[in-house]
């Protein structure tokens, strides 16, 4: 087709390509879910639907769009890990973050009353979203280990301010005050010692966040084929693998999880 004298405009768009054989990972966070979180009701320090809607739309991103070996969430984001190899949309930049990003917020829509079957959906939520290159799985693993100690540091400080307030009758400013410079081993402590809270026993999903990896798995299905010897058609059970997306809320701190799960750094 001929070109019209339009056509220089096209020009002007910047090259935004990944830089080739690094892991890209989209981040993406809430909007201002400090104020969403409070208007729609959100228990604290945890609210179990909000995470669990959060990883339904997490799952649904990994699903519809390609090459995404792993993802990990937390509070009101998540990440998702493209493949070093992943030549989707010739690995441009705004690709990658607009199609995570309107993929999970238009299922965070779509799922809400799946999973606040109770409060309906006040406003649009919006989510920001930003790339990342890592060079090295060292610099990948480092990523999400980041991510992990945030979760901690966070859910710790969380579970026990909260532990003062709803179960210790103080202020939110007393708590405040109480938890200015303390250690986590303190943090423990007040949590044992007062409420008798053993942090460790806390629900790990709350703890470590949500890693959704891909697993292969062997399914045995009902099929109904012909035959020559049978041309009006019989049952036969037939086995076959595919890959399902599992939820996890371990460790991806140490080596374990990563022996364990050695195909996702091996990105064949
Ligand atoms: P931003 O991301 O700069 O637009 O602002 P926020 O307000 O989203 O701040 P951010 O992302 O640093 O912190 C996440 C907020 O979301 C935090 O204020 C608490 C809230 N949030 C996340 N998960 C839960 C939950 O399970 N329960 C409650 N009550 N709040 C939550
Ligand atoms: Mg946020
Ligand atoms: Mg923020
Ligand atoms: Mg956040
Ligand atoms: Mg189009």
């Amino acid at each position: 087709m001929a070109k019209s004298k339009f056509e220089y405009v096209r020009n002007f768009e910047a090259d935004d390509t990944c830089l080739q054989n690094c892991w890209v990972v989209v981040r993406l966070d809430g909007r201002n879910f400090h104020k969403f979180a409070d208007q729609h009701g959100f228990k604290k320090p945890n609210d179990e639907r909000a995470l669990q809607l959060m990883s339904k739309c997490a799952l649904t991103v990994m699903e519809e769009l390609n090459d995404i070996v792993i993802a990990y969430g937390q509070s009101d984001e998540y990440s998702f890990v493209f493949k070093r190899k992943s030549n989707w949309f010739k690995r441009r930049a705004s690709k990658f973050i607009s199609h995570v990003v309107s993929q999970f917020s238009s299922s965070f829509v779509f799922y809400w009353q799946d999973y606040f079957k109770d409060q309906a959906l006040l406003f649009p939520p919006g989510f920001d979203g930003r790339v990342v290159l890592y060079p090295s799985n060292q610099n990948l693993r480092d990523y999400l280990s980041w991510r992990q100690a945030d979760c901690h540091i966070n859910n710790l400080y969380n579970t026990t301010f909260w532990a003062l307030v709803q179960q210790g009758g103080l202020s939110n400013s007393e708590a405040e005050e109480k938890l200015k410079g303390t250690l986590a081993g303190e943090k423990n402590d007040i949590l044992f010692l007062e409420f008798n809270i053993n942090y460790n026993n806390e629900p790990e999903i709350y703890r470590k966040g949500t890693v959704l990896i891909w697993h292969k798995i062997e399914e045995t299905i009902d099929k109904r084929i012909t035959t020559p010897d049978a041309p009006e058609g019989k049952n036969v059970v037939v086995k076959r693998t595919r890959n399902k997306l599992l939820p996890f809320h371990m460790d991806v701190i140490g080596d374990k999880f990563w022996e364990e799960h050695s195909q996702i750094l091996a990105d064949s």
